[in-house]
């Protein structure tokens, strides 16, 4: 039996604090992974779910991009792994009885975690102009609805698609056309706040916007850096890679301003040096670095190296930098020029701490990079990875085995939605591609991304706004401002598994489309689908739930955006021999009715996109094999997933040192050192992920290897900050971030009561939870290129209550 859902949100005043772990894992994290998956799912499912996850006939877990190892264990999950699917596996349930129940205002009175933990939506519902409820509307009705509304705007640029990072490359794919055939590329997705800047750089210095490593490569390092990354948290699996690394020989370098528990040991439950030995010591370094001061670490390696190349020679791979790169000498003056008081300044590190970390680098033979959201979402994020390029580049770290970069990505099908088109500046490349399988022209002009989408509503240039998964008003920094800029729609869209907070901040109408998770049984057109995803490595393999779906009538994604296509792009439709609309005659009805007085984008020249979408809707493969007639790299799609089977994407850099750059070479670029500045008396705040949330969803109330337990609403400073700001450790205080605009004046952003924690993080840095911060976090404060919000880096200043 499953356990009953929360009736109460959580009590910040039940906070206990404890010493922080050092060890990741072990044991007691298989204890609690199984714990919270019986609470949601009772013993049985339990057991029949979890040794599912990431088996080659089972389903891939909605946890993280971390690809499989190629020989997998019995049960191939981790803590955080168990509780994502738990999540999704719940047995609780969110029907119509549960909307009529609750109104709109008593929803949003609730935390996200209440809101999450009510189990899974199993009905479209609609929340009709001034309503106090939702109501249950036909699957039909509420698609018409969302048709109708789309073809009402003036221009299709109106309309915003958001898209979270789980949907399936087969969703994907017939989403971007969806939308493409409406003649928008408003497609941001939440790759803009994550590892955007991460695509900047790399695209730019190697010409693809992926890593170039593989888990072998991993493996076969001599060193690896893991910069502005807890993976004990959010890539548990990883561990088990670095710990095999180590056990080749290889070193690892960990770059942080915490101590986070996985960093510093791990025990391997899977091995029994793991359960009765202790576990492996992980970092060899731990560099503990000052929030933003990883360009600095980096210039200051760099530098290291070339001082080292031109003392003793051979250091920099001559022959690599000459036939593969360019900009080497403008690089090698820079870096001549920068002054170490600097790079000592913006890392907090002493010189001979910079020195130790490069002639770690220097004596590697194989050094490969890793990072997350530390990295990413500062100001000068693009920069900073562009420097870790240089530095890589220099000993010919790019296109061998054991070397390169690895950007470990966040969602699961984050790096798959991308490569289908998931983006609001597509290439052109990929759009001649997609007019030529549809015979239709999709529009050139580029469209939003996040930050761009919420001005665009703020600024009333939107109507619409749908979202395929995800929770964009928890995610999206400015909280306040993002809400205000929702309740201007006219309608906004989601497709959702779970009730989550942008169910109840809506437009003036809103529709909520359950939909089916990894987990779930997807059964159309009389077999059972599958659906692929690719990992943070670029392989792409198939995924196929098992479990009865938690309601009789639910639409997987894939069905839902075909169902939409039919209504909107009628004429592209199943041919007259065709079998459509089987087994579902008041479908054809509803896709007749819809289609009346359709524009159906063919006003304008562009004509619409042209499928066979009822056939697409029950046969997934048809949708696989559009995406191989578009998409390079994947021929014999269909044969290459069979059985398990992986299908490698080609990738230039790694496969054969191909750069497809302005002139085919890697490049090294001169970026100026840039590091915050934090005015006396203030922080400089990142904000985290605790070890019990997946992004918006929170699972729990307890950041266990930090020792946080039973809430959420902390903040972590170093005492002498507490003691020098004035505060006392457990003090209750508000946080408000200044904001200073471009035209010289202050903005100021208020999240209140959150408690003071002393903690080990640098001093003038400070740590609390997201997303009950993003509210601090300013809409214009993105990085440079890639436009990602600097979640990680937000100047407050804490306020006695
Ligand atoms: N269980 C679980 N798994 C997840 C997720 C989850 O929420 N829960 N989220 C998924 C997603 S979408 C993503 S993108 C990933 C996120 O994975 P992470 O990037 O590991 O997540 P964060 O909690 O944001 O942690 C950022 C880490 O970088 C450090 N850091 C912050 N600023 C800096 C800096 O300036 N320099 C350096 N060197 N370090 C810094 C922080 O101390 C922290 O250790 O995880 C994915 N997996
Ligand atoms: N301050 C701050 N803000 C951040 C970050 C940060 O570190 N700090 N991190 C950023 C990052 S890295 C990311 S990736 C974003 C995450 O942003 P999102 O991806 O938008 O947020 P999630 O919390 O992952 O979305 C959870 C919801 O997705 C839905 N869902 C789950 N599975 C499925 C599915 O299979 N199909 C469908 N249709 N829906 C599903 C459920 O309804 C659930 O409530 O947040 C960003 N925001
Ligand atoms: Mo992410």
């Amino acid at each position: 039996m499953a356990r009953k859902p929360p009736t109460s949100d959580i009590d910040e005043s039940d906070l206990r604090v404890s010493d922080r772990k050092k060890v990741a894992v072990g044991v007691p994290a298989v204890l609690h992974g199984l714990q919270v998956a019986v609470d949601q799912m009772g013993v049985d499912r339990s057991i029949r779910t979890l040794l599912r996850v990431n088996q080659k006939d089972g389903f891939d877990c909605p946890g993280c991009a971390w690809p499989e190892e190629d020989k997998r264990h019995v049960a191939e999950f981790c803590e955080n792994g168990a509780k994502a699917v738990a999540e999704e596996a719940t047995l609780r349930r969110v029907g119509p009885e549960f909307f009529a129940a609750h109104s709109l205002d008593d929803l949003a009175g609730h935390d996200d975690w209440w809101l999450g933990q009510q189990g899974r939506l199993t009905h479209p519902m609609i929340l009709d102009e001034d309503a106090t409820h939702y109501r249950p509307i036909s699957w039909d009705d509420a698609l018409r609805e969302i048709a109708e509304a789309l073809r009402g705007l003036d221009d299709p640029d109106e309309a915003i698609f958001y898209t979270s990072g789980r949907t399936s490359n087969e969703a994907a794919f017939l989403y971007q056309l969806l939308v493409r055939g409406l003649g928008t590329n408003n497609l941001p997705d939440c790759s803009n706040m994550c590892h955007e800047s991460s695509g900047s750089a790399l695209t730019q210095t190697l010409g693809i916007g992926k890593g170039t490593v593989s888990i072998e490569d991993i493996h076969d390092a001599d060193l690896l850096i893991v910069a502005g990354q807890n993976p004990g948290t959010n890539h548990p699996r990883m561990l088990s890679a670095l710990e095999k690394a180590k056990g080749n020989g290889a070193k690892i370098i960990a770059v942080n301003p915490l101590p986070e528990a996985g960093l510093i040991r791990f025990e391997n439950p899977q091995t029994p040096k793991g359960v009765i030995l202790g576990g492996t010591k992980m970092a060899d370094e731990f560099a503990q670095i000052r929030l933003g001061g990883d360009q600095a670490l980096f210039q200051a390696i760099g530098k290291h190296l070339l001082e080292a190349e031109a003392r003793d020679g051979d250091v920099v791979d001559h022959a690599f930098v000459g036939e593969h790169t360019s900009g080497y000498d403008a690089y090698r003056a820079a870096m001549a020029e920068v002054p170490w008081r600097e790079l000592v300044e913006a890392t907090g590190m002493p010189e001979t701490a910079l020195r130790r970390v490069g002639e770690m680098v220097r004596t590697s033979g194989k050094t490969i990079v890793c990072w997350a959201m530390g990295l990413t979402q500062h100001k000068h994020a693009v920069a900073t990875l562009r420097d870790v390029v240089d530095v890589l580049l220099l000993q010919g770290n790019i296109g061998r085995p054991g070397a390169g970069v690895c950007p470990v990505r966040g969602h699961s099908n984050v790096q798959g939605d991308r490569t289908m088109g998931i983006y609001e500046k597509p290439s052109e490349a990929f759009l001649a591609a997609l007019d030529a399988e549809f015979s239709f022209t999709a529009p050139r002009e580029h469209g939003y991304d996040t930050v761009e989408a919420i001005r665009a509503m703020r600024d009333g240039t939107a109507r619409v706004f749908m979202a395929m998964g995800g929770n964009f008003v928890s995610a999206t920094p400015d909280t306040a401002v993002t809400e205000a800029a929702l309740r201007t729609m006219d309608l906004t869209v989601q497709v959702s598994t779970k009730l989550n907070r942008s169910h109840v901040v809506t437009g003036r109408r809103a529709i909520i489309l359950p939909t089916l998770g990894r987990t779930d049984r997807d059964r159309r057109g009389g077999t059972e689908q599958r659906v692929t995803v690719e990992d943070s490595m670029g392989a792409v393999h198939s995924s196929r739930g098992r479990l009865d779906p938690p309601a009789d009538d639910m639409l997987s994604e894939v069905a839902i955006i075909a169902r939409l296509c039919g209504m909107l792009f009628p004429d592209g439709a199943a041919p007259d021999d065709a079998p459509a609309h089987e087994g579902d005659p008041e479908r054809g009805q509803a896709e007749r009715d819809g289609a009346e007085g359709a524009a159906s984008g063919a006003g304008d020249g562009r004509g619409a996109p042209r499928a066979d979408w009822a056939a697409l809707e029950t046969d997934y493969a048809l949708i696989r094999q559009h995406i191989q007639n578009v998409v390079p790299g994947f021929d014999d799609y269909e044969q290459r997933i069979d059985k398990g089977r992986t299908l490698m994407l080609p990738n230039g850099p790694r496969d054969a040192r191909r750069f497809a750059t302005s002139d085919g070479r890697a490049q090294f670029t001169v970026n100026p050192l840039e590091y915050p500045v934090i005015p006396r008396g203030r922080l400089l705040l990142q904000t985290i992920r605790s070890h019990d949330q997946y992004n918006t969803t929170i699972y729990g109330k307890d950041d266990r290897y930090r020792g946080i337990h039973n809430a959420r609403r902390v903040v972590l400073v170093n005492e002498k900050d507490i003691r020098q700001l004035g505060f006392a450790e457990d003090e209750i205080v508000d946080l408000v971030s200044e904001w200073r605009t471009r035209d010289g004046g202050i903005e100021l952003r208020r999240a209140e009561r959150f408690r003071v924690v002393a903690y080990p993080t640098p001093q003038g840095n400070a740590a609390a939870y997201y997303p009950e911060t993003n509210v601090l976090v300013p809409l214009d404060s993105v990085a440079d290129v890639s436009g990602t919000p600097t979640s990680k880096s937000v100047i407050v200043r804490l306020e006695h209550r």
